[in-house]
């Protein structure tokens, strides 16, 4: 084993499997003790590049992420201990590609029940190599005032206790590292504290045994004493018998330390909150749903009485969007919208978009996305216009005659009216359905009746200003709200004011939509190009 120090106030690491809280045990040991640098150069995380953020006292810094113990190297040149925290099973090939590396020097490997023979393989090249081997089985080490190992010497406040923050003149070696942190408070309380103290973990073959970290204390002028726990039938305390035999174990005498206050470390906010220290404020505030508990609840309602009670999609828009239970008929209401309104054909506006963005070899969201983003005023995206325009002039009893001029003269179309192929003579078979369904269903269908009429006067005009699918929705909606009873009036106009019917035209062709982009895939469309002849090119 090489001679004295292991490490010092520079020291730099690199850290082997992400592990958050050994490696902020360490940053926090450096913060405490003073040190300009943080300990840990690097984080090495097989298959995994980037950076982990981190707290070095009070500030965040972002550790880099290796995927290999060759990069981390590379990166890393002056990084020389390898703290290994890979499990039982893949900690000796690490541990042996970490002593292949010429810039590292010690490693720690953590793992229990790494198979003695590869222990005995890592033991044989690093004794060749002139490297340091702590562990297996070990929580590592420390050296007071200058670098720790993972969760050596446990939480900050122990550390603080321990007075590890700087160095004293002790250098302890144990066998168990559960007990060296026992021995770490005993050797504080009765000297001028640690020096380095090292626990060479619980293996029958350590990496490096109590005699050759004594022997290299030996060689540490600032090592004034040792103290050394091994464990009941060890055969390694007979040879630091044999070394004090043979006068190879020098006294020392202690000159006084410089005692100092170390920088207190910040509590974590998570901690502080849980204690009732601290408060903060939220960021987001949420009123539909709760995924806290056992299951997800919409608006209070747990899922597995969703699905216990047999509701359907009705019901969830209903908790989702209205924060509350509606009557069967409204639910079933919102799914002969959503049913209806699934698809109209390929020609449509969304529906082309989808169906040309799919053939452009983009993936299902974008196709999907490219077919909304057409959803507007003319096309899918009227009903709450429609809604807002029918209740303002039904509310005021508006004649429809004036409601549709005094909508021209304004120079603005009649939401919910008009369409490319319906007309009078080929009237929309939706509308036809949502109106036979309302009339049977609903207390009342006053706004629907209005649309009716102002179609009668539309219809005056041209053969295709028919209440279509929007103004259907739009104006039956509204009877919805108002004749449910589970509106206030002032609900109903938020409703109509945010906009939220919209919602259902959305949602609904969204399912077509995302069918036209599989029918496009599944029967390998080519790229679109629209054809010459359908464009008039003109100056
Ligand atoms: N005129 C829908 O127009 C369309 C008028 C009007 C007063 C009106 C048009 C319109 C309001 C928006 C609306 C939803 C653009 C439609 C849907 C879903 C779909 C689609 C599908 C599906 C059609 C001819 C003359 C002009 C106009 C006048 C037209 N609309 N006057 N109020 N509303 N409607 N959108 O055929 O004197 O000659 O200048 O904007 O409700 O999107 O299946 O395809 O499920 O996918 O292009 O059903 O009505 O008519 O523009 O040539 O106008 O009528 O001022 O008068 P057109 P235009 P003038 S449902």
């Amino acid at each position: 084993m090489a001679t004295g120090q292991l490490f010092s106030r520079n020291t730099k690491a690199l850290f082997y499997n992400y592990k958050q809280l050994p490696i902020q045990r360490m940053l926090d040991f450096d913060f405490v003790c003073g040190r300009e640098t943080p300990s840990v150069a690097g984080i090495i995380s097989p298959g995994s590049e980037g950076f982990q953020k981190l707290f070095f006292g009070q500030v965040e810094i972002a550790i880099p992420v290796h995927s290999s113990i060759e990069a981390a190297c590379a990166a890393h040149p002056t990084a020389d201990v390898f703290i290994n925290f890979a499990s039982f099973r893949s900690a000796a090939a690490s541990s042996m590609a970490a002593l292949k590396q010429p810039t590292l020097r010690v490693v720690a490997i953590i793992a229990e029940g790494v198979p003695d023979s590869d222990t005995k393989q890592i033991i044989a090249y690093a004794r060749a190599n002139n490297k340091v081997v702590i562990g297996p089985a070990t929580v590592g080490g420390i050296q007071a005032g200058a670098f720790k190992i993972g969760d050596t010497a446990g939480t900050i406040d122990n550390i603080i206790h321990c007075k590890l923050y700087r160095p004293g003149s002790v250098g302890f070696v144990s066998k168990s590292g559960g007990m060296s942190n026992e021995m770490y408070n005993t050797i504080a309380r009765v000297t001028d504290g640690i020096y380095e103290g090292v626990a060479i973990g619980g293996d029958v073959f350590p990496g490096s045994t109590l005699s050759d970290h004594v022997l290299r204390y030996n060689n540490i002028p600032q090592v004034k004493m040792m103290v050394v726990l091994g464990e009941l039938g060890g055969r390694d305390e007979y040879s630091l018998v044999e070394a004090l035999k043979q006068g190879k174990v020098k006294k020392g005498n202690i000159t006084k330390v410089k005692e100092f206050t170390p920088p207190p470390i910040p509590e974590d906010l998570n901690i502080a909150i849980k204690s009732g220290k601290v408060r903060a404020p939220t960021h987001i505030i949420s009123t539909i749903s709760d995924d806290r508990g056992e299951e997800p609840c919409y608006a209070g309602v747990p899922m597995s009485s969703i699905i216990e009670k047999g509701l359907g999609v009705g019901d969830v828009i209903s908790l989702l969007w209205f924060k509350r239970s509606l009557p069967r008929y409204c639910t079933q209401f919102i799914e002969i919208c959503i049913i209806l309104c699934a698809d109209h054909g390929p020609c449509v506006s969304g529906a082309h978009n989808a169906i040309v963005t799919a053939r452009a070899g983009k993936d299902l969201v974008s196709s999907l996305v490219s077919g909304l983003l057409t959803i507007g005023p003319r096309f899918g995206g009227a009903v709450d216009d429609a809604a807002r325009y029918f209740k303002d002039a039904c509310d005021r009893s508006l004649t429809p005659y004036d409601f549709v001029e005094s909508m021209k003269e304004k120079g603005i179309r009649v939401p919910g009216i008009g369409h490319r192929i319906k007309s009078r003579d080929n009237k929309d078979k939706r509308v036809g359905l949502l109106q036979k369904f309302a009339r049977s269903h609903f207390p009342s269908v006053k706004y629907m009746e209005y649309a009716v009429q102002v179609e009668d006067y539309t219809l005056t005009k041209a053969n295709n200003l028919v209440l279509n699918v929007d103004g259907a929705i739009g104006s039956l909606f509204l009877d919805l709200l108002a004749g449910s009873g589970m509106f206030t009036k002032q609900e109903i106009d938020e409703i109509v004011e945010i906009g939220y019917l919209n919602g259902l035209f959305v949602l609904a062709r969204s399912i077509g939509l995302i069918g036209h982009t599989f029918d496009q895939k599944r029967l390998k469309q080519p790229l679109y190009r629209h054809p010459w002849e359908d464009v008039l090119y003109t100056k």
